[in-house]
């Protein structure tokens, strides 16, 4: 409870894998008021800038609210009739393998396992896959290669106890910034060291104490280099090393790798490896940039191989923690959700396993080969090897590799079924079948997160229009399909209970998935179970893996792997000069479906752009805010140009986050090789290669509207606001009626225009009135328009009359682009609280404006304004 009397539902934040603790209190008009829960171990009360605006999310204008069958409403009944048999159908004739699944590591953990179970043991086919094969594949083949089992041996309280933190190819200060609040707590209180190995300059590097910017792909080689240094410096634990396999080949294959591949000078690297051989408790915390690889297992083996080799594993303050990326990343994997695995870290290929998974379910059958992997399934369904497909809460038409073509092939399908909570989406706009999901906060299961802690999310809201639970859509199939007894589930507690009883198995052939002391909990304790970290057994409940320096392979011990460094597969050539790196930005999630709601988060970056070196902009004639065209072998984009240092010469940066519904010209994995990695299967998402070149744009454009803006230019990309929508345009061919276009823009035939044009110059401004309200207004001209965009979004729907100026009336001050956007906190605001002297440093433009005080994930830009107003100042 809290001061209004209401009660509060603790449940867990959607987004990331920190997985933060939430308190959540509807707000009686659809919307929520939240606050971060103080008693959650992952996060202790903090919420990052996502997390704080999910109240801004949870709004049904976009919710797809009942089923859809060829784009014409349905209901539950004829859907799933219909699902049930395609599917039954489309075995019969072909095969159990010519049906898939593709789910997500977004799912609860229960509507997991009922996936899994109807794939796995019912319809008897491997073939479901998730997009964690994108995201965490390569730091589970690493772990099983090292300990035998999918083991995270780290945990939160370790980066607490840690003296140096290395952070490989993870940008934390962005994608989980909570914990990198909790790396910036333990700087603080005892002075903990910070790396970052990443060839980016990004926020998380302005607080650390070294940056490798490396070649892309080299990780490999740094970890050896480490390694070779360990040894020569004596700083083997070789007590440790006695519970370990392979110790010698490892270190022949360290030394015969060059260092010089990761472009790093010798004493850079040397100082690297000192700090690290002098420090005991080092947390080595990584994520996609070792992952998304296709060398990313060896770059995972190449990093444990030295936390072994030292003994710096399985103790306080030390350790590899993989961040996972998806909320429920972790809990897919106990579940068993990719194609190679089978339950609570079992093995599809091992015959015991796979008898005892059988008969605990009762199944008819388990395949005994892993299924498809995500790059190979969706190339099965593209030559038409799959037959039906079923995808569940995520969208690979934006986020696969080669996206154009996994579009084309979706598209092609037989028959495709999506379930999702909105239609506006670029894969569930190419559904036969769209089953409508409840949202996060509408429904009830367990998440886990990075570190192994299982928690409750809990429904706050109702079910909005006929939409119904994932675990509930699954099972219901199930039963229509004819296994009545197996999916007749009526709640998640009753399929956790399931779960956990299942995971005995687990201890039985001695994996550490174990949490079957849940097997008898009653609904009530589901109902107020607290966050719990895994094994929960009846002799143990959470605590330390590896502590004990026993390990998963059948010796007991760990091995540690000969790895050697290769290039990444694509290689940059003549044609494809540059090296294309992709990731995410603060205030987004992935492909926008719902943090593109919320207009606060929206105003930090509102537009996709590349980021270039202005040495190779220079060279191609590229200005600032130019458009730039890059072109792959798979694809091609066109985006605004960024020119910045925080990317090497010869390097291109891009978001992943916009779609056709955002930007169709910027879907960037049209332009990402499916290169993946041998081991893991997971894709290369962050080195593939391309051209780059200045778009000669005829027009440029930007608009702001109260309602959805009608655009169909060769570049838009379209933004909400608070009073409704900003949208950047341009094209190639002229166009000679602005007004008309205006008009048709803004769907508004009839409403009163205002315009200044000089069509010699190419120039137009116009605004369209409706009773002296502004209904939109768009600004054109031959070069990237010059307008204060920040403060135009906020007149669309008010009586403002110096819209055409295109600058607000002088005595109202223009807050400039959002910095922090957890209190709409522009960068001029800042300018002005620095260069009046009220505030000299990040503390005190808190205290002045408030800005980075909530989330802090806005503190690294604030350091850098102030950073450069000041150079500014000294060079003045
Ligand atoms: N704001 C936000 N947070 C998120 C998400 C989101 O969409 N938005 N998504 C969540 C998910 S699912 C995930 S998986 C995580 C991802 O979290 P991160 O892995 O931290 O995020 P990315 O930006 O994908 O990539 C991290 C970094 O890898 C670097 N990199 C590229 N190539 C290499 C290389 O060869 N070596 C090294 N060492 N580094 C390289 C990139 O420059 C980039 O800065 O974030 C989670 N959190
Ligand atoms: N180039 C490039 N590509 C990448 C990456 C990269 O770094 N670079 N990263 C990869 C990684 S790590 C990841 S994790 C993926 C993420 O990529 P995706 O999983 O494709 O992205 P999301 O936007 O999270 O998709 C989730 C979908 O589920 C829907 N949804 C939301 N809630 C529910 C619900 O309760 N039930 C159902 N059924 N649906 C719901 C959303 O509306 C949305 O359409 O992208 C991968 N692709
Ligand atoms: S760090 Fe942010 S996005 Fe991640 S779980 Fe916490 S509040 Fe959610
Ligand atoms: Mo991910």
């Amino acid at each position: 409870m809290d001061g209004s009397g209401l009660p509060e539902t603790r449940s867990t934040c959607p987004y990331c894998g920190v997985g933060c603790g939430v308190l959540l209190r509807p707000d009686g008009q659809g919307g929520l008021d939240m606050r971060g829960d103080p008693d959650h171990p992952a996060n202790f009360g903090r919420l990052c800038s996502k997390g704080s605006a999910l109240g801004e999310t949870v709004g049904l204008d976009q919710r797809l609210l009942t089923p859809r069958v060829d784009g014409r409403q349905s209901d539950w009944d004829s859907a799933l009739g219909l699902v049930a048999s395609r599917f039954s159908q489309t075995i019969a004739e072909h095969g159990p393998d010519s049906v898939a699944f593709y789910v997500s590591g977004q799912l609860l953990t229960e509507d997991y396992y009922v996936a899994n179970k109807l794939m796995k043991g019912f319809i008897g086919s491997a073939n479901i896959d998730t997009n964690s094969r994108l995201c965490m594949a390569s730091s589970v083949a690493g772990h099983k290669r090292a300990f035998g089992t999918d083991t995270v041996p780290g945990t939160y309280e370790d980066i607490d106890a840690a003296d140096l933190v290395v952070l490989v190819g993870s940008n934390l200060a962005w994608c989980h910034p909570v914990l990198h609040q909790r790396v910036l707590a333990a700087r603080k209180a005892r002075g903990t060291k910070i790396v970052v190995i990443d060839p980016r300059r990004t926020a998380s590097c302005d607080s650390a104490d070294m940056h490798l910017a490396l070649e892309p792909g080299s990780d490999v080689a740094l970890f050896n280099r480490l390694l070779v240094k360990l040894y020569e410096g004596g700083a083997l634990d070789k007590g440790f090393l006695a519970h370990t396999n392979g110790f010698d080949d490892t270190l022949h294959a360290a030394f015969s790798d060059d260092p010089s591949v990761t472009g790093l000078e010798r004493v850079r690297i040397d100082k690297f490896c000192e700090l690290w051989m002098r420090t005991e408790k080092v947390v080595t915390i990584y994520s996609q940039g070792v992952n998304q690889s296709s060398s990313g297992s060896d770059k995972v083996n190449a990093i444990l191989n030295c936390h072994l080799a030292t003994g710096r594993i399985g103790k306080s303050g030390c350790g590899p923690l993989s961040v996972t990326g998806q909320p429920n990343a972790m809990g897919g994997r106990e579940v068993g959700g990719l194609a190679n695995m089978l339950a609570c870290h079992l093995d599809i290929e091992n015959a015991d396993h796979r008898a005892a998974v059988r008969d605990f379910w009762d199944a008819p059958r388990i395949p005994d080969a892993p299924g498809l992997k995500a790059v190979d399934m969706f190339r099965a369904v593209g030559d038409g090897r799959i037959k039906a497909l079923w995808i569940i809460h995520t969208n690979p038409a934006v986020s696969m590799p080669e996206a154009d073509a996994v579009r084309d092939s979706i598209a092609a399908c037989p028959f495709t079924v999506v379930s999702d909570i909105t239609e506006q989406t670029d894969t569930a706009r190419l559904a036969d079948v769209l089953l409508p999901a409840t949202a996060w906060a509408e429904k009830d299961g367990t998440v886990t997160n990075s570190d192994r802690t299982i928690s409750r999310q809990r429904a706050v809201l109702p079910p909005p229009g006929a939409a119904r639970p994932d675990w509930e859509i699954l099972a219901e199939v199930g039963r229509r399909m004819g296994y009545s007894a197996a999916f007749d589930y009526s709640s998640p507690a009753e399929i956790f209970r399931e779960y956990a009883a299942l995971s005995s198995l687990g201890s039985h052939f001695g994996r550490d998935f174990d949490i079957s002391a849940f097997a008898a909990l009653s609904d009530r304790d589901y109902a107020t179970l607290a966050p719990v970290r895994w094994p929960v057994t009846a002799s143990r409940r959470g605590g330390r893996f590896f502590a004990d320096r026993r390990f998963f392979h059948s010796d007991g011990k760990a091995k540690l792997l000969p790895v050697r460094w290769r290039p990444p597969a694509a290689k940059t050539e003549p044609r494809y000069p540059f090296r294309l790196n992709t990731g995410r930005l603060r205030d987004q999630w992935h492909t926008m479906t719902r943090t593109g709601l919320s207009p606060r988060l929206a105003a930090h970056l509102p537009e996709p752009f590349a980021e270039i070196h202005p040495g190779d902009a220079s060279r191609l004639g590229i200005a600032r805010a130019d458009l730039v065209r890059l072109t792959s072998p798979t694809g091609t984009a066109i985006l605004r140009a960024r020119l910045t240092d925080t990317v090497n010469p010869g390097q291109v940066f891009a978001p992943m986050h916009w779609t056709g519904e955002t930007a169709p010209s910027a879907r960037i994995d049209a332009l990402v090789a499916a290169a993946t990695d041998p081991v893991s299967g997971q894709p290369e998402s962050k080195a593939s290669v391309v051209a780059v070149s200045r778009f000669d744009a005829a027009w440029y454009g930007f608009a702001v509207s109260t309602r959805e803006i009608a655009l169909r230019s060769d570049y838009w990309a379209l933004a909400r606001t608070r009073h409704g929508y900003r949208a950047e345009l341009a094209g190639a061919a002229a166009i000679a009626d602005w007004e008309g276009e205006a008009r048709r823009l803004f769907d508004a035939p009839d409403a009163q225009a205002v315009s200044v044009a000089d069509h010699g110059r190419g120039v137009a401004r116009i605004v369209l009135h409706e009773k002296g309200i502004v209904l939109g207004a768009l600004f054109v001209a031959p070069e990237p328009v010059a307008v204060m965009r920040d403060y135009l979004s906020t007149v669309p729907g008010t009586a403002a009359d110096s819209v055409l100026t295109g600058r607000p009336p002088a005595d109202v001050p223009d807050p400039g682009p959002v910095v922090c956007s957890c209190f709409g906190i522009g960068v001029n605001s800042i300018i002005d609280a620095v260069e009046s002297g009220k505030a000299a440093s990040v503390e005190a433009v808190g205290a002045a404006l408030g800005a980075g005080t909530n989330c802090g994930s806005c503190r690294p830009e604030i350091a850098t304004l102030l950073q450069s107003i000041r150079q500014r100042e000294a060079a003045e």
